[in-house]
């Protein structure tokens, strides 16, 4: 088999890569270790930058968007049921739009033309340096592709980045002391807009996926087992940490979807070895705070789609020789702005009291000054390309 890219992952950074290169008469073919309901039964990221929507459009995949994706025109904070609406519109004149990342992957999927081969065991990914392949088993056979290019798409614990020799990469971290235990639920959201909590107790946030189905995340140490939390505790530790009428209005029910995500900030530098890139959580990982992963992803796939467009049209290296230190501008902006509202808003014993006064004096600074809100809001809805 040959082909012209061959991308690892089709998670939602590989499957916009290989649409974008559909379109424009690239040949490509993903590889996914997982099955394609595997991958949708994911759930994860809820929330696009204007410029994860426009990428869409531009895939042609945007119709189920247009038509279902909820339009945020701002987002609430609450520091310790202080309430501070942050009116994005109002601040910066754009706006989110809440739109589930199955629901991405979904049209992502149903509109892809080039092969995607799922359930690929053992990928391995060889000779990126000089003529690039990549072999994987299936049914005990072994496939070999042979490539101009590989696209590292395949996530946090993929195989690209472990592939690149430790004298090539270097690696930034922060693990963060918990994670986030979220829950899917059919009952209406407690608010039209997302709320994001700061209490004693722990962070929560109370999202949605639309009218009739909603996203909640309360912070749990890391190393809690979700096995541990019942529904009923869930939704009652959400209620403490929510102002009172909040709280009075939640409407619970029955999870359909319950987990643990990790959280921790990581960077690898820099994303191109020869003919390898990387791109998207293969790349970086937010804390889901600052709603930054999936957009994250986009841009990235969006910026080594022109790249090898370019490339092959033109027969120039430009925006091959630039993808690596133009995508890294964009993702440390978004790393520091994860940062920042992550350890605004969680609760951190090991800073003690100080660190909570600092805290409260962070959102009272917020609340009084439009210059911080501006500077919160331009990050949120997403810093230009
Ligand atoms: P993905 O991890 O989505 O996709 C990578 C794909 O590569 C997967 O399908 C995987 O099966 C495949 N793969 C891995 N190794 C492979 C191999 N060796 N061979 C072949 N295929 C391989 N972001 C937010 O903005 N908000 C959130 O609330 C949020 N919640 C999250 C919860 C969890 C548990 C996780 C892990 C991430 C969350 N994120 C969130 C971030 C998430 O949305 C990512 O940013 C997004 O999935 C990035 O997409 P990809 O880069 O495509 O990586
Ligand atoms: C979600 O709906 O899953 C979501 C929304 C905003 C975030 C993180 C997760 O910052």
């Amino acid at each position: 088999m040959r082909t012209q890219v061959a991308i690892i992952g089709a998670g939602p950074a590989g499957l916009m890569l290989g649409r974008l290169l559909d379109l424009a008469g690239i040949d490509n073919v993903i590889l996914e270790r997982k099955s394609a309901d595997y991958v949708l039964g994911r759930i994860r990221a809820g929330v696009l930058e204007q410029g994860s929507v426009d990428l869409m459009h531009r895939a042609q995949v945007a119709d189920r968007l247009d038509a279902e994706g909820l339009v945020h025109h701002g987002t609430d904070l609450s520091f310790d049921g202080d309430r501070l609406r942050i009116d994005f519109t109002g601040l910066v004149g754009n706006h989110v739009t809440v739109y589930g990342q199955t629901e991405v992957t979904r049209d992502l999927m149903e509109a892809r033309q080039g092969e995607t081969i799922y359930e690929a065991d053992d990928v391995a990914v060889h000779d990126f340096d000089g003529q690039p392949y990549v072999t994987w088993s299936r049914d005990g056979v072994t496939h070999r592709l042979d490539c101009d290019y590989i696209a590292g798409c395949d996530g946090y614990h993929g195989v690209c980045r472990a592939s690149v020799p430790a004298e090539a990469l270097t690696t930034f971290e922060r693990v963060y002391p918990f994670g986030w235990l979220g829950v899917l639920v059919d009952k209406p959201p407690v608010a039209h807009e997302l709320i994001y909590a700061h209490h004693e107790r722990g962070f929560a946030l109370c999202s949605q996926r639309s009218m009739t189905r909603s996203r909640y995340y309360v912070q749990v140490p890391a190393e809690e087992k979700v096995e541990s939390w019942s529904d009923e505790r869930f939704w009652d530790e959400l209620r403490l940490r929510l102002n009172s009428e909040t709280a009075e209005a939640l409407q619970t029910g029955p999870s359909i979807e319950k987990s643990i995500a990790p959280l921790r900030s990581f960077v690898a530098e820099p994303l191109r070895f020869g003919r390898l890139f990387l791109a998207g959580d293969a790349a970086h990982i937010v804390p889901p705070t600052g709603a930054k992963g999936l957009n994250l992803a986009m841009s990235d796939v969006g910026m080594l789609a022109d790249a090898l467009i370019e490339h092959y049209a033109e027969a120039s290296q430009a925006g091959i020789d630039t993808y690596s230190q133009r995508a890294l501008a964009r993702i440390w902006k978004a790393e520091r702005f994860s940062w920042w509202m992550t350890s605004l808003l969680h609760t951190f014993p090991e800073t003690g009291r100080f660190g909570r006064r600092i805290q409260r004096a962070e959102f009272d600074y917020l609340a009084g000054s439009r210059a911080a809100q501006e500077v919160l809001a331009e990050n949120y809805v997403g810093l230009p390309g």
